[in-house]
């Protein structure tokens, strides 16, 4: 207790931040909160050991002040609007003005201590995931401490021992207040050159959410177990996700941790990576092989690196396709090869309202002049240089760019491929379809053989010369 009361009050006392002001040294940290859904420029240590710091998609990192060589925090578990995409606020709840909270980045081996003020209408905790900690800093309420009442402030305090890639969340009511997006990401440098723990250029990373919100509403439904309509990377969708622009030739590395109830499948286009680390620490080097697809279960954290060596604009999305389009597909028929010709019209003299969807798949989807409840989530949008993404949800680019500074992280616009070097329509003729007039062999031929199945494909009417 009296360590403790030194550190509160102790006199060698350095700034971390311009923003914590000096009146606030000698009692808890003055919150810095973040207004922004932005990705905002990596935080330079300008106090502690140095490291390289990571840039956290449409999110920020924490300041600190040192305090008697210790690190410490404020986080204000709160209320807040989070701008989920352009046209879409969502009423969640967060940390420090934003949900995610904000990215805290220590060194391996700094003694920590986080200052967690309670602002909700309900008692909270945090979990440190993946930390070597005392028992008592675990943050399960009932378990490891009682729950912080709403109004208070707890202090957590722990050296953090191990580096890698780490996130914090409430082990209290779990089930809404991850629901409603309480959740961060934790990165510990190492601190000193460690043989699994490469050098890299940028070093990106975000947390994976879902919600489940209804179309015209703000709050989500945190009952909700299976059937989330909005997934999100830090609490945006596209086109809401900034990309991740990189200078070509760079290291990348790009850490992720999935909080939602559901495994994702994240995959880059262009490039192979190889997962360098997880929330168990870094991978050893003869433990690796490439991938462009690295699927992270509920409650696992991946890091994957690759060198940007390919210049473009390359989609980096999670594969399941649902996943990338959000509120679509809820409760719709499946209308794709039904002929509706005539029929809209004649029930649109019932139902004034009424449209036909989704009989030549899903693409008209993004031409179609719905009227949509105010405050809905974009579906199927976000235009490219050649016409609509047709994306919604867990997607972004990263953008590989000679010409990217170094240490620069904006948005150079969109790739101009080199002459030659892009799909293109076939204008020539085309040569007569021969189709296959086999059954296919089969290992275990019917004994009693029966008339083959007649299945009618119709095929959308054609402007081309296509014969039949
Ligand atoms: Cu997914």
């Amino acid at each position: 207790m009296n360590t403790r009361r030194a550190f509160l009050t102790g006199a060698a006392v350095t700034m971390a931040s311009a923003s914590v002001s000096r009146h606030s040294l000698a009692g808890l940290p003055e919150p810095v909160i973040q207004a922004s859904p932005n990705t905002q420029d990596p935080l330079f240590p300008k106090s502690g050991r140095d490291y390289n710091p990571v840039v956290t998609l449409n999110g920020w990192t924490l300041p600190w002040r040192m305090n008697n060589g210790v690190k410490e925090f404020h986080l204000i578990a709160e209320p807040v609007v989070r701008e989920m995409a352009p046209g879409f606020k969502a009423h969640l709840w967060g940390y420090n003005g934003q949900s995610p909270g904000p990215t805290i980045e220590v060194v391996e081996g700094d003694k920590v201590r986080i200052f967690v003020t309670n602002k909700l209408p309900e008692h909270t905790s945090i979990h440190w995931h993946g930390q070597r900690l005392p028992n008592g800093m675990d943050g399960v309420t009932g378990l490891n401490q009682p729950a912080i009442p709403a109004g208070k402030t707890f202090v957590y305090e722990f050296t953090a021992r191990r580096p890698g890639t780490f996130m914090y969340h409430p082990h209290a009511d779990e089930m809404t207040q991850m629901a409603m997006g309480m959740m961060g990401f934790w990165v510990t440098h190492p601190k000193e050159k460690n043989p699994n723990i490469d050098v890299v250029n940028r070093d990106f990373c975000f947390l994976l959410s879902s919600y489940d919100i209804d179309p015209g509403s703000f709050t989500p439904n945190p009952m909700t177990m299976l059937d989330f309509n909005i997934w999100s990377w830090n609490s945006r969708v596209f086109p809401g996700i900034d990309t991740l622009n990189v200078r070509h030739n760079d290291k990348v590395r790009i850490r992720f941790g999935n909080l939602t109830m559901t495994n994702h499948p994240i995959h880059l286009h262009g490039h192979e990576f190889q997962i360098t680390g997880t929330d168990g620490g870094p991978t050893p080097k003869a433990n690796r092989w490439y991938e462009v697809t690295a699927d992270v279960a509920v409650g696992q954290m991946r890091q994957i690196e690759f060198l940007a060596d390919e210049e473009g604009d390359w989609a980096f999305h999670c594969h399941k396709s649902h996943h990338t389009m959000n509120a679509m597909g809820h409760d719709m028929a499946n209308l794709i090869g039904v002929d509706h010709r005539g029929m809209a019209g004649k029930i649109k003299k019932l139902i004034p309202d009424y449209m036909v969807m989704g009989e030549r798949g899903m693409a008209d989807m993004t031409e179609m002049e719905m009227p949509l409840p105010d405050n809905t989530i974009p579906m199927m949008t976000g235009d490219g240089p050649y016409g609509s993404v047709e994306m919604g949800g867990m997607f972004s680019v990263v953008k590989v760019r000679k010409n990217q500074p170094h240490n620069d992280y904006k948005n150079s616009g969109w790739f101009k491929q080199p002459p030659g070097t892009q799909a293109f329509e076939w204008k020539g003729n085309k040569p007569a379809e021969n189709r296959s007039n086999s059954a296919g062999n089969s290992s275990m031929n019917r004994v009693h053989p029966q008339p083959e199945i007649e299945v009618q494909v119709k095929k959308p009417a054609s402007n081309t010369q296509h014969k039949h």
